[in-house]
């Protein structure tokens, strides 16, 4: 690995905004690969927060200054995460869900959809279940992603399918589940049409998943469509 990417990575485990920012625009004139930069730089940063964090070496508040420095270095580094000219794969409603502040891997998943060819609508973090229905309703997206990583938190993903299914919207949208505590078994388990381990392998899933299901590049919804009641 670079030295410039080691640099990156010390300056996500510091929190220092600067440094992040400094050193993502320096690895990108150095000609680093952009997904590298984000994987052995930022990702790899974040890692070590989260073992620090679990081994009580740091605290809540480092974290979250780690946190800060990582999403405005990610915010540097999208417009290079985007390939130019690729295909409309389709729209995507995306939400880190209620009860749960994590952004990072959910800002990720945003930046490689749209790199992919995927309009996000991203709804932040703390989204209710009612909030993800409204924006499927509004938007009418392929698909809908719901981010969770809090084991806490996980049991807000049944209530927002289940929420989707008593609004009428359930059968025009294909639900991805993510997030470190997700598994596919508990994706299936609870009706989620996807679950992806990261964010590279999801947008494959999802690319995957409209093909499957007839939907997405204007090939119209799945069967049954969009029926909806008012929430
Ligand atoms: Co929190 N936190 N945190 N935290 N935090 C974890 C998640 C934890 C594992 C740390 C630990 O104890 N070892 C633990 C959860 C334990 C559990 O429930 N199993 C934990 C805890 C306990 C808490 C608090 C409860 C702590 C407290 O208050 N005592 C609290 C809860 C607040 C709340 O949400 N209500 C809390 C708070 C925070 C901060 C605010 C300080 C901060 C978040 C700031 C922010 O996000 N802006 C924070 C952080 C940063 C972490 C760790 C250190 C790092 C998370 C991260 O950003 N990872 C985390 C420890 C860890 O993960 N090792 C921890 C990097 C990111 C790139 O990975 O988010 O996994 P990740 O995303 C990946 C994949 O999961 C996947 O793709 C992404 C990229 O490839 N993915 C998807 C994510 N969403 C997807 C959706 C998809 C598909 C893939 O489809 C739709």
């Amino acid at each position: 690995m670079g030295d410039e990417l080691i640099r990156l990575a010390g300056a996500v485990q510091r929190g220092d905004v600067p440094g992040v920012q400094e050193w993502v625009r320096r690895c990108l004139e150095s000609g680093f690969n952009p997904g590298d930069i984000l994987q052995d730089g930022l990702v790899t940063g974040m890692s070590v927060v989260g073992r620090r964090f679990k081994n009580d070496e740091i605290f809540l508040p480092e974290v979250m200054i780690a946190a800060r420095a990582m999403n405005r270095g990610l915010e540097i580094l999208d417009p290079y995460l985007r390939g130019g000219g690729v295909q409309y794969q389709g729209k995507m409603v995306l939400g880190t869900v209620r009860g749960d502040l994590h952004d990072v891997g959910k800002n990720i998943v945003s930046i490689l959809f749209r790199g992919a060819g995927f309009e996000v609508i991203d709804l932040g973090i703390d989204v209710s279940e009612e909030r993800f229905v409204e924006a499927v309703r509004d938007h009418r997206p392929e698909i809908l992603g719901l981010s969770a990583l809090l084991t806490m938190t996980l049991g807000a993903m049944p209530s927002t399918i289940q929420t989707l299914e008593r609004a009428g919207y359930r059968d025009g949208v294909i639900v991805m589940v993510g997030g470190a505590p997700v598994t596919e078994g508990f994706a299936r388990e609870i009706g989620a049409d996807g679950y992806a381990p990261d964010a590279g392998s999801a947008v494959e899933k999802a690319k995957e998943l409209i093909g499957r299901m007839g939907k997405g590049k204007g090939e119209g919804r799945r069967e049954g469509g969009y029926g909806g009641d008012d929430l």
